[in-house]
């Protein structure tokens, strides 16, 4: 196995020369390039690369749980945790990294983590480059051998936009969603695609396997495809919420949507010895936008 003393970040690359860069800060992927080496995620200015704070942009892994809750911390711990790169990963279906370059992360609890979320896990993260530019990651969370436990999750994706007034969520019409700018109350989508005018903060219900996020400006749609990932977060802080990011310069919401695949109205429950898997493929093809898209 390789000598990873000292590494805090891989970058994986494609012969066409598409990259991603993974840090083991938070097992948290901090950039995706296409060919042409544009930034695909966002990451904020001011973002703080070291613990205890999660780095604001890229995809944070949260985990063991999404949103508030008792003890542990603003969508768990995971992303403010140094992950160890894992050279001996359980064998993976053929096509989950045929012809990829890809790294293996595992993230296992301290006795601080014990402490404080009492249940022995281990989450193995594999994030690979396809040959087609696509960005993959799979988690696999196994309950070791303890008490049945629960938790919740998102891939929380922060996509680069050109404007956020100009960008459309198509994939969510007609679908429940809990509004947290109202107590998490439920309301049904009405639009024909979500557009942006005003803060946005919301976790949409049993969403399809393909979302599309269009880019007017760029001419471009990132496409996402979910596995084991009912939900989607839908969230853009807009100017006031900006403006109470330490971490987040005032003006950055214009150029930044999250979109997250995850696992959040219905945690997961795992018995012991029970893997659960939950999958994301992003995707960026160029949109040709006609009129009444
Ligand atoms: O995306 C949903 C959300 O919970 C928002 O309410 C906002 O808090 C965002 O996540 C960012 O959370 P963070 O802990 O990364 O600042």
């Amino acid at each position: 196995s390789k000598d990873w003393n000292g590494v805090d970040q891989v970058m994986l690359r494609n012969p066409q020369g598409a990259s991603a860069r993974v840090s083991l800060h938070g097992g948290q992927v901090t950039s995706w390039r296409n060919e042409h080496g544009e930034e695909l995620l966002f990451t904020s200015s001011k973002a703080i690369f070291k613990p205890p704070k999660a780095i604001r942009g890229g995809i944070p892994i949260c985990f063991p749980l999404f949103g508030n809750g008792g003890s542990l911390e603003q969508h768990g711990f995971a992303r403010n945790k140094i992950w160890a790169i894992d050279d001996n990963p359980p064998p993976l279906h053929p096509n989950d990294s045929h012809g990829k370059s890809f790294i293996d992360l595992i993230l296992r609890p301290s006795e601080e983590d014990l402490k404080c979320w009492p249940h022995s896990f281990e989450f193995r993260l594999r994030v690979s480059l396809a040959t087609d530019g696509d960005l993959n990651l799979i988690s696999r969370v196994r309950n070791v051998n303890c008490k049945p436990f629960s938790f919740s999750f998102a891939y929380h994706t922060y996509f680069s936009v050109s404007d956020i007034s100009e960008v459309r969520i198509e994939g969510l019409e007609t679908l429940d969603y809990l509004d947290n700018l109202c107590q998490r109350e439920r309301f049904t989508e009405q639009g024909n695609a979500i557009t942006f005018e005003s803060e946005v903060d919301r976790v949409y219900l049993s969403a399809p396997n393909a979302i599309a996020i269009l880019d007017h400006e760029k001419k471009r749609t990132y496409v996402i495809r979910k596995d084991g990932l009912p939900d989607i977060v839908v969230w853009n802080p807009w100017d006031k919420k900006s403006k109470s990011m330490g971490d987040f310069g005032d003006e950055e919401y214009k150029q930044m949507v999250c979109v997250d695949a995850a696992a959040i109205v219905r945690p997961i429950t795992l018995k012991p010895g029970e893997e659960w898997t939950g999958r994301v493929q992003l995707k960026v093809v160029p949109s040709s936008f006609c009129s009444d898209h």
